[in-house]
């Protein structure tokens, strides 16, 4: 195994081993391909990551009787982030997909509205998060491929209704995340088997409270719940609080924009490059380009947590907004 993998590799890696579906498994191994820097050194895990794709190509291409035809739930990530939205029957998704994108999916009053997932793109400042909006959670049957669709998130949005049976529909939706090993990042586990399950930050949503006596049902439901995971009230119909939902899945995701500066030009301000929080220069450096994780020496930076142009190493923490001038 070549040394200096970004963990983005790591991560990558992670979803392939856990990947449900052929295609699911071919963009994990997309994925890690995307990671690796390219130089001597990562020759051969790139021949090998290139033959396991084919491979896995082919016994698709064969499976299919040699047509070609991309599963519904196989939809391209896009934009900072993903967000994949999921709840019982009726509780709102479409309804948020279309309120924060131009996508148009079916909304209706009755449930089992919606047959296959649907992305939109939803603007938050200068960058946009992808939204998906999916069929409804059901005991009977659920496609296997929707648990793929969810592990490759960034942030799993559990929408629940406040008119309805809020408590139960919370349960029942972290019961069948469970049982396919889908739990939420925000719960630190002592489990030694942490490297096998999955963790994505989860963030619950409460739609239809749409007026003050539903915040006080919304008081009460707080009241009796007794969970860790961030909790936001909302009503699409009504369009309370849909701002700071926004900021709340931007501040789940937990990421940061940074703008690249090119030695002797001014800043794009307009396309900043997304990092986790906490990321260094050097993991940076990666997005801007794969080479320049190896060939990254300094970088000036200004911003919040620095004097204007300080020169930095390799392991200086960014932060939100930070300018970058990489040094190669
Ligand atoms: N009162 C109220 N009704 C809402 C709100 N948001 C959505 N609805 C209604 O709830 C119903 C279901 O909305 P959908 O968006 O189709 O729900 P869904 O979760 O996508 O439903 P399925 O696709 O069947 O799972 C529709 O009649 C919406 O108009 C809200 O904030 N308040
Ligand atoms: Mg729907």
């Amino acid at each position: 195994m070549p040394t200096n993998l970004p963990p983005e590799y790591f991560a990558a890696d992670k979803k392939f081993r856990e990947a449900e579906s052929a295609s699911a498994k071919i963009s994990a191994l997309e994925e890690m391909m995307s990671t690796i820097p390219k130089h001597k050194g990562t020759d051969k895990l790139r021949a090998d990551l290139r033959r396991k794709i084919s491979k896995l190509k082919s016994v698709k291409q064969k499976k299919k009787g040699g047509v070609k035809h991309e599963s519904e739930y196989h939809i391209e990530k896009e934009g900072a982030g993903r967000v994949v939205i999921i709840g019982l029957p009726n509780v709102g998704k479409s309804s948020l997909v279309a309120q924060l994108t131009h996508a148009e999916p079916k909304i209706s009053e009755s449930p089992f509205t919606t047959w296959q997932p649907m992305p939109g793109m939803m603007p938050i400042d200068d960058i946009q998060i992808q939204l998906v909006d999916t069929p409804p959670l059901n005991k009977v049957h659920i496609e296997p491929e929707l648990f793929d669709l969810l592990r490759t998130s960034d942030l799993i949005l559990i929408l629940v209704d406040l008119q309805a049976t809020p408590f139960q529909q919370l349960e029942d939706s972290l019961d069948m995340l469970r049982e396919h090993k889908i739990y939420p990042k925000q719960k630190k586990g002592n489990s030694e088997n942490e490297q096998k399950i999955n963790s994505i930050p989860f963030l619950v949503v409460v739609n239809k409270d749409d007026d003050d006596k539903c915040d006080e049902d919304f008081k009460v439901f707080t009241e009796l719940l007794e969970t860790d995971l961030p909790l936001i009230p909302i009503s699409i119909e009504k369009e309370r609080k849909i701002e700071k939902l926004k900021s709340k899945i931007f501040e789940v995701l937990e990421i940061m924009r940074i703008y690249s500066k090119p030695p002797g030009k001014e800043a794009d301000l307009t396309k900043p490059f997304v990092v986790k929080i906490g990321s260094n220069v050097e993991e940076f450096a990666s997005k801007v380009h794969h080479d320049f994780y190896q060939k990254l020496k300094t970088a000036r930076v200004w911003g919040s947590s620095v004097f204007d142009g300080q020169l930095v190493g390799r392991d200086h923490i960014l932060h939100d907004k930070d300018v970058v001038e990489l040094h190669l």
